[in-house]
């Protein structure tokens, strides 16, 4: 079974619906694997955003994902990586189909409620990042 890793951002958590987007993943047939609210600090979210270090959007996306607790975890189920995806919409919000977490919950790329990993490889590395290896 592959492994994904899915985060609530702070404005996602902040909006009440961790056990909204928790349920869609539930209904959907993943496994919950782990799960953690935490604060992120200043150094894991730049690694975590390391790819981003460059683009023009980067301190702000530092900043908001920071900026209040996340609700961090691991889901489990047949290509959970691209399935997730699926669940979570596009990554702006204004392209987001009507049904996914990003298409019924947010408007703005800046603060699209929810984060899920973009690759296989992606997402062993965030698993090591935020879990622990
Ligand atoms: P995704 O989260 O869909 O994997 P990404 O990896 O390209 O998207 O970008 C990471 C996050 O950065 C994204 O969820 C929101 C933010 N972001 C992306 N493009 C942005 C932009 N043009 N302006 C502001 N924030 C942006
Ligand atoms: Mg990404």
């Amino acid at each position: 079974m592959e492994q994904t890793f899915v985060m609530v951002k702070p404005d996602g958590v902040a909006k009440g619906i961790i056990g909204e987007i928790v349920s869609r993943f539930e209904k959907k047939g993943f496994t919950l694997a782990q799960g953690k609210v935490m604060t992120i600090p200043t150094e894991l979210a730049e690694r975590h955003y390391g790819e981003h270090r460059e683009r023009p959007f980067f301190g702000e996306l530092v900043e908001f994902i920071t900026s209040g607790p996340v609700f961090a975890m691991v889901w489990e189920g047949a290509d959970a990586v691209k399935n997730a995806r699926a669940l979570i919409g596009k990554t702006n919000p204004s392209e987001a189909a009507p049904g996914t977490i990003r298409g019924d919950y947010a408007l703005d790329v800046a603060s699209n409620i929810v984060h899920g990993s973009d690759s296989p490889e992606s997402a062993q590395r965030e698993i090591a990042l935020f879990f622990g290896a």
